[in-house]
């Protein structure tokens, strides 16, 4: 896959910074992907610079086998190379288009397993207000099971053996601007911009791995 290896380069937003409006702010975006994300970025460069072994590993596979990290480096790569995928899968999975819901397989599954739509979006919302300061939650699949879970700083539920979909970054980088102190509203408002479809295919790649 592109840009899966060392050296890491943060390519563009694939829609404009106001995309998002007025459910995200154009600044937040902005300074979320061009400063927060690039300094993920330059850091996790940093890290690898003197390790071309692990130059050769793909960003899931430095989260997958964080374990087996040097032990000097394996912190600076678990918070740099979860910053940077955790991110990207962030702004990949934020659309802002009338009928935002979900369909197709994922759809289907939400609805099966946590009953309703309403009941799904209830126990992402509440995962992500139980998230003391900085994380995430998100919805995963474990094995074509899906799950809701919570990640502190920037773990990423990639070094569980989890399969991510969504993931909802509660940083107050990613809210502050806006919605100041108040992150249930946030997430309210980042409920409208969920890209459902890449939702979808990434669920469905997630049988592949
Ligand atoms: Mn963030």
């Amino acid at each position: 896959m592109e840009n899966e290896y060392y050296p890491f380069v943060n390519l563009p937003l694939p829609y404009d910074y106001n995309e998002m409006e007025p459910y995200i702010d154009a600044k937040t975006m902005m300074l979320h992907h061009d400063r927060h994300l690039q300094t993920y970025i330059n850091n996790l460069n940093k890290a690898l610079e003197t390790y071309p072994r692990l130059q050769r590993l793909s960003l899931e596979e430095l989260l997958k086998y964080s374990d087996r990290l040097p032990r000097e480096i394996r912190t600076e790569v678990i918070n740099n190379a979860g910053g940077v995928f955790n991110h990207r899968l962030y702004f990949k999975m934020l659309k802002n288009y009338p009928g935002n819901r979900p369909d197709g397989r994922l759809g289907e599954e939400i609805a099966r397993q946590f009953g309703s739509m309403e009941r799904f979006f209830n126990e992402l919302k509440k995962a992500a207000l139980s998230v003391f300061g900085s994380g995430y939650a998100w919805l995963v699949s474990e094995r074509g099971r899906l799950r809701i879970m919570t990640t502190a700083n920037q773990d990423s539920p990639v070094s569980g053996g989890y399969c991510p979909i969504i993931p909802v970054d509660v940083w107050e980088h990613a809210y502050y601007l806006k919605h100041y102190n108040v992150r249930a509203d946030y997430i309210d408002d980042w409920m409208n911009v969920i890209n459902w479809e890449k939702a979808d295919e990434t669920y469905t790649d997630c049988f592949a791995r």
